[in-house]
């Protein structure tokens, strides 16, 4: 027998509000971490950095991102790479959308309910 759960079922993992329309959810690991990221029409994800090495996908709808100072309109299938300590902005369209992002290593603050 595993000594562990292979199988996730995002939908029983309990969504933390990250800021107004912004909600994610922690799946993680001892040394990963992923966060699959729900944001409302227009919402957004204030300007901020952190030294953890941040990478993601954009899974549905779309948003205006500022990684660095570099600036994309971001669709499904896109992907991204933020370096430690980089600023970073995510504003989502008016039809909302929906991102995986890869943390390394795991956000400490994310593993606290
Ligand atoms: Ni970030």
């Amino acid at each position: 027998m595993p000594m562990f759960e292979p199988f996730v079922d995002w939908e029983a993992i309990p969504p933390r509000r990250l800021a107004p329309g912004v909600t994610l959810r922690i799946f993680s690991s001892e040394r990963v971490m992923l966060s699959l990221v729900d944001l409302e029409p227009g919402a957004v994800v204030a300007p901020h950095q952190h030294p953890h090495e941040q990478l993601g996908i954009w899974l549905e709808g779309e948003a205006d991102a500022v990684i660095g100072g570099r600036r994309k309109h971001v669709l499904a299938g896109d992907s991204y790479y933020i370096p430690g300590g980089t600023e970073h902005t995510f504003v989502a369209g008016p039809g909302g959308g929906r991102a995986l992002d890869i943390f390394h290593p795991p956000r400490e603050d994310y593993l606290t309910p």
